[in-house]
């Protein structure tokens, strides 16, 4: 089931996830805009698609018999030809309500996941937006039975209450009609295509319920709409060799609305975001197929709490890995071992700490007991020890190289007996005065040089010995005053040295202050963002893809409700605005109804 055209990774889903197209998509760390085509079998999906994947030719393939002809979902990755920094994934789907297909329900799946994968849905159909076209749209009446927004908590949840939630997940809707022939006119005034959508989607004054439902649904599912209509693009005979036509060939008609729906998708479909806002790349969208394809292959109901949990977990894990790489980088271009000071060791690390919870936070998401930033944290901190552990290590050896070098002299004279003279151990502690000078004039010899120095001329306090005791010019006095000053300086050497210690340990526990400081700073701001994205959400407005000066109505929570209630949707919106200190927010209404509440 798999092919491969150029760069493209294509993907069946549904029962089986092919594995070198998963891997091709899960090694896309860029966020991803997500654009899937769904619609009736043999209606010119997979040709738009290449439009819009800017290919005439190659790229999804097309079929020109009466036989369905993409089957599963068929994925496309390329870089987004307007945003930079982003790839654009096209989902071409396998043609709804074939009738030689054996399986029906395989068709609600394609159209589940169409919509749970995507952040922009193209529904394609033929001719007019018509009471037909509307049936043959009944997969949306049929979502609530396949989505379910949480995990059943106590009691459960009510059906309803559930799907209330979904616009808050779902896609933004685009309605591509093809070989439109109409005028666009309605009682005479002239209207634009998305008004055709709208009034198509109007109830009609005594119609059924049940034929309302999937006008009703499409409404309150999907908030944002979009509808273009299309001409044929060539003549009949030249239709099933569409895709072999050079483009002067194409009707102007057809060229012209596609020109505009592909402008419309390159610029406003969104990237693709987790509920919460957390922007999805394509490892992710990977794993979020995963998920859904195992819940619906075990005949369960594809949750997209629990997939968002279970997404979570995985890539917060893999957020935990990229800090610590990030760490290890960042060490590798800043650090020179050894260190003059402590001090200048922990700005290292403080630096590196830093970059790494960057990168930690960027990626981790719905870490709400901080589970994952403590795994870092704990990471974080035996590589300081490592680090510090390291630092002496290399101080240590080059303060023994720099000494056994100066110290040769001295020592070959020792074997010579040249100090065994009178007045001998004056001149050995004159020379041995002067290798100290020398030692401590040499630099980068790092933390270690006093410890190292100490520790080297109490190895050499025999050979010191031995000398003053040979030296015939001094008096038993005088070499017990000279043994004594020895000691004496010793002792001083030792209280320096345990001095430095303690000052290490100090500097150590102050480090572990401003770590922990570091991290619940960095813990703020990002609550601070997510809480931002979270009234950004509640409230129905979300940065347009342009930037943040330019606000896009996307979803709005209280759309259906005309009957002043406000429903679970608005009253868990308000509650948690309450909780932020916002009494109020406008929201947009977007069918007023006669009974209407102020919609606040
Ligand atoms: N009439 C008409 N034919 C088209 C249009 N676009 C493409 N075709 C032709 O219709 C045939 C089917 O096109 P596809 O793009 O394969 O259609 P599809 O919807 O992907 O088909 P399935 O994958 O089987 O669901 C091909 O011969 C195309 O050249 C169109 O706008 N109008
Ligand atoms: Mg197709």
């Amino acid at each position: 089931k798999v092919r491969h055209l150029g760069t493209a990774g294509h993907i069946c889903v549904v029962t089986n996830l092919n594995q070198r197209a998963l891997a091709l998509l899960q090694s896309v760390r860029q966020p991803v805009v997500v654009v899937a085509i769904a619609g009736l079998y043999r209606t010119g999906k997979s040709y738009l698609l290449n439009r819009l994947a800017g290919k005439d030719r190659g790229g999804f393939s097309l079929g020109a018999t009466v036989q369905s002809h993409t089957k599963g979902i068929w994925m496309w990755c390329l870089p987004h030809p307007r945003r930079a920094g982003h790839t654009l994934v096209l989902l071409d789907t396998e043609g709804l309500g074939d009738v030689e297909k054996g399986d029906a329900k395989n068709d609600v799946w394609i159209f589940t996941l169409a919509v749970l994968l995507s952040g922009t849905l193209v529904y394609n159909s033929l001719g007019t937006i018509d009471q037909r076209a509307l049936e043959q749209l009944h997969y949306v009446t049929e979502l609530t039975e396949h989505i379910k927004v949480k995990v059943a908590g106590e009691g459960g949840r009510q059906k309803g209450e559930d799907s209330a939630e979904f616009v808050h997940f779902f896609p933004a809707f685009v309605w591509a009609v093809r070989d439109f022939t109409l005028q666009l006119e309605l009682d005479g005034r002239e209207i634009t295509e998305d008004e055709y959508l709208e009034n198509a989607l109007k109830r009609r004054q005594g119609q059924p319920e049940k034929l309302d439902l999937p006008k009703k649904y499409l409404r309150q599912y999907f908030p944002s709409r979009k509808c273009f209509v299309f001409d044929r693009p060539a003549p009949r005979c030249d239709l099933a060799r569409l895709d072999e036509l050079p483009e002067a060939a194409l009707s102007p008609d057809f060229l012209e609305p596609a020109q505009r729906f592909c402008s419309h998708i390159h610029q406003h479909a969104g990237t693709k975001t987790l509920p919460g806002g957390h922007v999805v790349t394509g490892t992710l969208l990977g794993n979020l197929a995963v998920t859904y394809v195992i819940a619906i292959r075990s005949g369960a109901v594809p949750c997209m709490e629990s997939a968002v949990l279970a997404l979570a977990q995985i890539e917060n894990s893999a957020a935990v890995g990229e800090a610590v790489a990030v760490y290890e980088e960042q060490l590798e271009w800043r650090a020179a071992l050894p260190t003059e000071s402590v001090q200048e060791l922990l700005e290292v690390h403080a630096q590196c700490e830093r970059e790494a919870l960057r990168a930690f936070m960027a990626r981790a998401f719905k870490d709400d007991e901080q589970q994952y930033q403590q795994q870092l944290k704990d990471k974080l901190d035996s590589k300081r020890a490592e680090l510090c552990h390291r630092n002496e290590e290399a101080s240590s050896d080059r303060c023994k190289a720099v000494l056994m070098e100066l110290s040769q002299e001295l020592e070959e004279r020792v074997r010579e007996g040249s100090y065994s003279v009178p007045g001998g151990y004056q001149r050995f502690l004159a020379d041995q005065r002067e290798m100290v000078e020398k030692y401590q004039r040499v630099p980068w010899k790092g933390i270690m040089a006093a410890e190292v120095l100490q520790q080297f001329l109490k190895s050499k306090e025999t050979v010191a010995q031995a000398v003053l005791q040979t030296d015939q010019s001094l008096t038993d006095r005088q070499r017990e005053i000279e043994a004594e000053r020895a000691r004496a300086e010793a002792a001083e050497r030792e209280a320096q040295r345990s001095q430095a210690m303690q000052a290490k340990t100090e500097q150590l526990l102050q480090d572990q202050t401003r770590s922990h400081q570091e991290h619940v700073q960095q813990l703020t701001a990002k609550m601070e963002q997510d809480r931002k994205q979270l009234l950004a959400e509640l409230s129905g407005w979300v940065l347009s893809s342009r930037g943040s000066r330019h606000l896009e109505r996307r979803a709005c929570p209280v759309e259906t409700r005309t009957d002043g209630t406000g429903g679970p949707c608005l009253q868990e919106a308000a509650r948690a605005l309450r909780s932020l200190g916002i009494d109020t927010i406008p929201v947009l209404h977007l069918t007023p109804g006669p009974r209407h509440s102020p919609r606040h």
